[in-house]
């Protein structure tokens, strides 16, 4: 495969003004008729007019009314090249595709009873030959004709504005978009399904009809994505200014979908998992997620599809800043703090894998071979992050004068994230120059934080450096500009005033943000009679590594103390991370393993505070994952690791045990199921509390669960238990999987909790049982959902059975995505991801991971998708 890179980029040779298209909707063989108005670009560099198109069978090509013999173009297996054109022309093509045969889920394809498509990033040139590159935005007109029996409903986007019936049986619908958009906004949906309507009212008085479209089974489960549909249109209008623009805005959920969602113009696409609930059927971290993708893909109608993205490698401009604002409006409905220690601990964990990994890429990368690899946890998260930091520079009013500018200055048309950086530069006078470092170089800074306090003079001098590691092509980096929160705290656990050397007076709060540009600077903070401690990176201002030479008694003193609670929870995850790697090195060398009382003493105190803040509590209790643990040592130990935080968890256990029962006995009231900030809070630290308790291994317990179980009035309650009792060496355990499994077949997206569960067993003999679970009727590879909950939750979230010493774990992996590739590519690349951290293991496992990824490289016939990454990780 080729290489693509950014400073080749080019302004299309020729525009689209508009775009008729006809579809004859057949699974089988559906026939598209295409009619482009298009024009020579004076802005670009002449040339032949180049369309995309792969995977097409060409019918016909047709030149201002005159069909064009096959001699008078070139067709390849990826372009249609037409010489010698005029200035302005029509130009019609017809195409047949066949739905049926599509497993890659890109294009036109069949999922279940439903005809749909998927466009981003390249899937428009598997409908027609195209111009299929962002920044060429085009007027959308599409007529569907098909069986009207079979699909009676046929949608597009924009609004409908005809519609018909022919004496055969069959109907047409015809759709107009009038906002010029990318292909890669273009969707059609067709199939017999139940619709639930709502309608919103905008700012300027506007009605909007809202409509949910869905198998008819599962039409008691659009309720959460109608309420928060709604929610997000007033939170953009409120937050951002946003108002939304069509008449009717439409969702539609299939059961293929090789991601979460897509924000196709006027009709949302979803992957059903990321829209339906009900409270049996789904957990609050799936109503919480709903909530969010579904902000998500509406708030990409501005940012995303009214501005757009110049070319792919600007993916970030509508993803990290989409990002961020979801996260915003997420933690606007909820609660912030917890907001903010779950998208850190989410970008710690997995974004900054990817930035030690071999595939680490800046977030506006310079280069990829396939796209559609470059949907990463960097372009979303790190993204989000990098605008967050604007956000912090700038204020909140200057990022919302910023924002507004930016939106009003490139509604309708294709930009770059340097457009977006000047616009908040612009609108609030600041000079970003070093900050857009952020966006052109790869790998996790370190931020390293030294404390010298002077007695005589009442200050304290801080001293932050920082660096960043080298990455793959970028051996050498430039400092950051890196703004940095921070706080001070007294002995009684006071905020201190925040006075720097030359100020005449303390700022205002309990936080300032110092701007460290330099690789190594120092504030001086005055007027401090007494020693303060350090409160850095509060909130987590930046996205860097940070280290802080702290111990256990300060870490302890902060995690009561402070007032900035992401801090709060930061030091106690500090605090089990250093107890946990210093039990490691015991454990390593022979020693007996004792957990320090300082730690118990910790969690006995949040315990007997729960009532506070019960969310955050949830999370305070919560130890670092084996995974991560994994990345804080120079080899990864995985027996270790899994042995020590099991022997720390029912150590704390053992010893907090009557204080645990008796807040599950509080917590374990049965209510009627609400998804709000209060009854999620209860019930998540519930479940600590139980999952706690269930270490134990004692009867008592095991009854204690399977009792939850029993009276569950929703899924949350019953997964946690069934999540625990899997790990049970009994007979309990089936007949926990076979009861579930008998009540709940008849529903896909619990069938894949069903299938996660025991992928995370612990127990030996996991393996086994997913190879068998492959051959279960509920499993098929060629539906992702499955994939991800079975194979994909095994590789990446389960070490101690995907890290077994025979190398079984790594062999499954590389033959199912073998398998994969020839049915999805996107699907197959992504489980990839699960050897992205290879080479941190000990010798035995790095090679028998090398075995596996090369028995992947020695395939002759990979997707690019594959190549690209497998090759990329043998580099
Ligand atoms: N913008 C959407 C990305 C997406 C996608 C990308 C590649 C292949 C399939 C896909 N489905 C959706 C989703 C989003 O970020 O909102
Ligand atoms: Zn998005």
């Amino acid at each position: 495969p080729q290489t693509i890179y950014l400073a080749d980029y080019q302004v299309p040779a020729y525009l689209v003004k508009t775009v008729d298209l006809h579809f004859d909707l057949d699974p089988a063989q559906t026939l598209v008729s295409s009619k482009l108005e298009m024009m020579r670009n004076p802005a670009g560099q002449g040339g032949a007019l180049k369309l995309d198109g792969e995977q097409l069978q060409l019918h016909s090509v047709t030149l201002n009314g005159q069909r064009l013999s096959e001699a008078e173009y070139d067709c390849t297996d990826s372009r249609l090249v037409i010489d010698s054109l005029p200035d302005e022309f029509t130009l019609e093509i017809v195409t047949e595709i066949q739905p049926d045969q599509n497993t890659a889920l890109e294009g036109l394809y069949h999922s279940g009873q439903i005809l749909c498509t998927q466009c981003e990033a390249e899937g428009f040139r598997r409908i027609t030959y195209y111009p299929d590159r962002p920044d060429v935005l085009a007027v959308f007109t599409v007529t569907l004709t098909a069986d009207k029996a079979q699909w009676p409903i046929m949608l597009s986007n924009g609004n409908q504005v005809a519609s018909g019936e022919f004496e055969d049986g069959r109907h047409w619908v015809c759709w107009h978009d009038p906002h010029p958009k990318p292909a890669y906004l273009f969707a059609l949906v067709a199939g017999d399904l139940y619709c639930q309507q709502d309608s919103f009212t905008t700012m300027s008085g506007r009605q909007v009809t809202l409509q949910i479209f869905v198998d008819p089974e599962n039409k008691a489960k659009c309720d959460h994505a109608l309420l928060s549909l709604k929610q997000a249109m007033q939170w953009d209008e409120q937050a951002f200014g946003r108002e939304y623009d069509l008449d009717i805005f439409m969702i539609v959920a299939v059961n293929d979908f090789n991601m979460g969602a897509m924000e196709n113009k006027g009709l949302n696409i979803f992957n059903a998992a990321c829209v339906l609930a009900s409270p049996e059927t789904a957990t609050d971290d799936d109503f919480y997620t709903i909530q969010s993708i579904v902000g998500h893909e509406y708030f990409h109608n501005w940012s995303g599809n009214r501005v757009t993205c110049r070319d792919w490698f600007q993916l970030s401009l509508k993803e990290g800043f989409t990002v961020m604002r979801d996260q915003s409006f997420s933690a606007d409905l909820n609660s912030a703090a917890v907001q903010r220690i779950d998208d850190v601990d989410m970008l710690r964990r997995m974004q900054f894998a990817e930035d030690a990994g071999p595939m680490a890429h800046p977030v506006r990368p310079d280069s990829y071979m396939e796209i559609s690899n470059f949907y990463t946890v960097t372009i979303y998260e790190k993204g989000a992050e990098v605008v967050r930091m604007l956000k912090t520079l700038a204020g909140d009013a200057g990022f919302r004068r910023g924002t507004d500018l930016y939106f009003a200055r490139h509604d309708g048309q294709a930009v770059t994230t340097d457009d977006f950086v000047s616009a908040i530069e612009e609108a609030n006078d600041l000079d970003l120059a070093q900050f857009q470092r952020w966006y052109t170089q790869a790998g996790t800074p370190e931020l390293t934080v030294e404390c010298n306090y002077n007695q005589a003079e009442k200050t304290l001098t801080v001293t932050l450096q920082q660096s960043c590691p080298a990455t793959p092509g970028q051996p050498e980096k430039q400092p950051f500009l890196i703004p940095v929160a921070v706080g001070l705290i007294g002995e009684q656990g006071q905020s201190l005033p925040l006075q720097l050397t030359d100020e005449t007076q303390p700022i205002d709060g309990d936080t300032r943000v110092l701007l460290l540009t330099e690789n190594q600077q120092n504030f001086t903070f005055i007027n401090l009679p007494e020693r303060p401690k350090l409160s850095v990176l509060r909130g987590f201002s930046a996205p860097v590594k940070l280290t802080q030479q702290r111990d256990n008694a300060e870490l302890a003193f902060m995690m009561a103390n402070d007032s900035d609670s992401f801090n709060r929870w930061d030091a106690g995850q500090t605090l089990f991370i250093n107890i946990l790697l210093a039990l490691i090195a015991e454990y390593q060398s022979g020693s007996t393993l004792v957990v320090p009382e300082l730690l118990t003493d910790q969690l006995a105190a949040i315990l007997d505070n729960a009532s506070v803040e019960p969310a955050l509590t949830a999370r305070m209790l919560t130890l670092p994952s084996e995974n991560y643990l994994a990345a804080q040592m120079a080899v990864a130990d995985v027996d270790a690791i899994h042995a020590v935080r099991s022997f720390v968890k029912r150590s704390l256990a053992v010893t907090l045990k009557i204080r645990f029962e008796n807040l599950y006995q509080q917590l374990h009231q049965i209510k009627p199921y609400e998804f709000n900030a209060a009854d999620l809070a209860q019930r998540s630290l519930k479940n600590t509390c139980l999952s706690y308790l269930m270490t134990l291994t004692e009867p008592v317990q095991v009854e204690r669960c399977l009792a939850q179980m029993a009276q569950a009035n929703n899924m949350t309650d019953l997964l946690a238990g069934l999540r625990l009792i899997v790990d049970v060496d009994g007979p309990q355990r089936q007949q926990a999987l076979e009861s579930f499994y008998q009540q709940w077949q008849h529903d896909r997206q619990v069938v894949d909790k069903w299938l996660t569960v025991q992928a995370l067993s612990t127990l030996p003999g996991t393996l086994t049982n997913i190879k068998s679970l492959m051959q279960h009727p509920a499993f098929s590879l060629k539906n992702p959902n499955n994939v991800r909950a079975l194979i994909g939750q095994f590789c990446r979230n389960n070490p101690s059975q995907f890290h077994a010493r025979d190398g079984s774990g790594y062999q499954f992996l590389a033959e199912q995505i073998i398998a994969l590739d020839k049915l999805n590519p996107q699907v197959a690349a992504r489980q990839l991801g699960a050897f992205n951290s290879w080479r941190r293991y000990n010798a035995d496992r790095q090679k028998q991971m090398q075995a596996a990824l090369q028995m992947i490289a020695d395939k002759s016939d990979l997707s690019p998708d594959v190549y690209e990454i497998v090759s990329k990780y043998l580099a």
